[in-house]
């Protein structure tokens, strides 16, 4: 097994990073820039393992994708010039691949089969398969539910919908109004909490009307999508990561450059706020969909906060960072209605509060979050990340506060969603061992 040992020196973050590319924008360009018929040139792809997932696909669909670095360029028959795979799709570790493909393949004229690796193999499909069949799509698997990945996709004739997601969710919400573009009426999608907007900013960059009320989201089927210029922001779920640390650690003060500050995504912010860090924004927006901005996120003592509610889907994959950082804040932080965390990549509740114990956290898990007593000082020890990018990260960032070194197990998934995370670590902080 892969092993990547952070060397312990007692670091002071001081500096500034560009973090890589956001990865839902990053999927998202992909899959509208192949929707659509023409050209579609997009900036500042994050060339990490999930997103390389969605343009393979993609490319075996038919649709001639040229990457150079981050310049990502994405030529289209348009949906109805698709090609039949030759072999399976394969999603990887990609949640947000296998369930936005999903309402596009139903949508389209191809019959495919999606598979995914052994943790995505593990995550519920019946979340967006339930919807989609609803709309008449061919959705079968080979487990009594056809909950789980492979299923196979018939792709038809849809009738458009009017759903009440159960769970914020952008995942649920964007792979119906994907299905929507060819279904026949107006499908229409309703939220109780807000998940993030990506899917309906780029929507209306390729052309597609849509109309919004209130928290109801709605696509006419038969739109037609046009190719276009899309600029990727640094992902703000990557850059948590570097906030955080900047937080925890006295006397540091880092600053993110070009990072998206879409308010959907920006709860890591509040929070940091919440607990006591300083932080500067200077915004800024180039009229390609997403704003965007420089943020520097300085030390300034920290305490426990209350995170719940409205709050949880625009900063859900932070938590696993969040609850990191309680643990150096004076007080008892709470995290509540995040059951959600169970059905990542892993279940991050128990993987969180099972990895920060190793270090002498003070931790609880409940069924849809954990408390955390703080401040605690932390010892080194050797880490899973259970093939999880954001524990591992996780695990990574723990060595700045950590009275010993940190080992991480397995710690390849990182490049999921941040390949340059140790590189980053390094320029910001102290020397990092990789072995294996
Ligand atoms: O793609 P995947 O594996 O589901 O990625 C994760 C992550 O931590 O990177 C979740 F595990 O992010 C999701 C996020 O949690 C990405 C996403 C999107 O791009 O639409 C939406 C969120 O998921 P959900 O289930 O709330 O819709």
């Amino acid at each position: 097994m892969e092993i990547k040992k952070v060397a312990f020196e007692k670091p002071v973050l001081n500096g500034e990073i560009t973090v890589p590319g956001d990865k839902s924008i990053s999927h998202r360009a992909v899959m509208l820039g192949s929707i659509a018929k023409g050209t579609t040139s997009i900036s500042g792809f994050l060339d990490g393992e999930d997103c390389l997932r969605t343009i393979e696909i993609f490319r075996q669909l038919g649709v001639s994708i040229e990457r150079n670095g981050t310049d990502v360029t994405v030529d289209s028959p348009g949906m109805d010039g698709w090609q039949q795979p030759a072999d399976n799709l394969y999603a990887g570790n990609s949640g947000t691949t296998a369930r936005l493909i999903l309402g596009i393949l139903a949508a389209s004229r191809v019959t495919s089969v999606l598979t995914g690796d052994e943790y995505l193999s593990k995550r519920p499909m019946n979340r967006v398969a339930l919807p989609l069949r609803s709309m008449g799509a061919s959705i079968e698997g080979e487990s009594d539910s056809s909950n789980l990945l492979p299923l196979t996709i018939k792709g038809g004739a849809l009738t458009a919908i009017d759903y009440e997601m159960p769970i914020a969710s952008a995942q649920i919400k964007s792979s119906i109004l994907f299905a929507g573009l060819a279904a026949d009426g107006e499908t229409s999608v309703s939220e109780q909490t807000v998940s993030r907007d990506h899917t309906e900013r780029m929507l209306e960059q390729f052309g597609v009307a849509i109309r919004k009320e209130g928290n109801k989201v709605s696509v006419k089927g038969g739109s037609v999508l046009s190719g276009t210029a899309v600029r990727v922001p640094g992902d703000i779920s990557s850059a948590a990561f570097f906030m955080t640390a900047a937080a925890m650690v006295e006397g540091s003060s880092v600053t993110f450059k070009d990072v998206g500050l879409n308010p959907t995504r920006t709860g890591i912010l509040d929070v940091l706020e919440a607990m006591g860090a300083k932080i500067d924004i200077l915004e800024q927006s180039d009229g390609l969909g997403e704003p965007y901005g420089t943020v520097t996120i300085s030390h300034n003592g920290l305490h426990a906060t209350e995170i719940s509610g409205e709050l949880i889907p625009r900063l859900i994959d932070e938590l696993p960072i969040i609850a990191l950082l309680a643990t150096q804040a004076q007080g008892v932080t709470v995290i509540r209605d995040a059951a959600e965390l169970r059905v990542k990549e892993t279940d991050r509740i128990t993987a969180v509060t099972t990895e920060l114990k190793k270090l002498g956290a003070q931790i609880e898990e409940t069924e849809d979050g954990m408390i955390i007593h703080g401040p605690t000082a932390l010892s080194g020890g050797v880490l899973s990340s259970y093939g999880d990018h954001r524990i591992g990260m996780m695990a990574g960032i723990a060595a700045l506060v950590a009275s010993g070194p940190i080992s991480i197990e397995d710690p390849s998934c990182i490049n999921i969603s941040y390949p340059t995370f140790f590189n980053d670590l390094e320029k910001l902080a102290f020397p990092v061992d990789i072995q294996g």
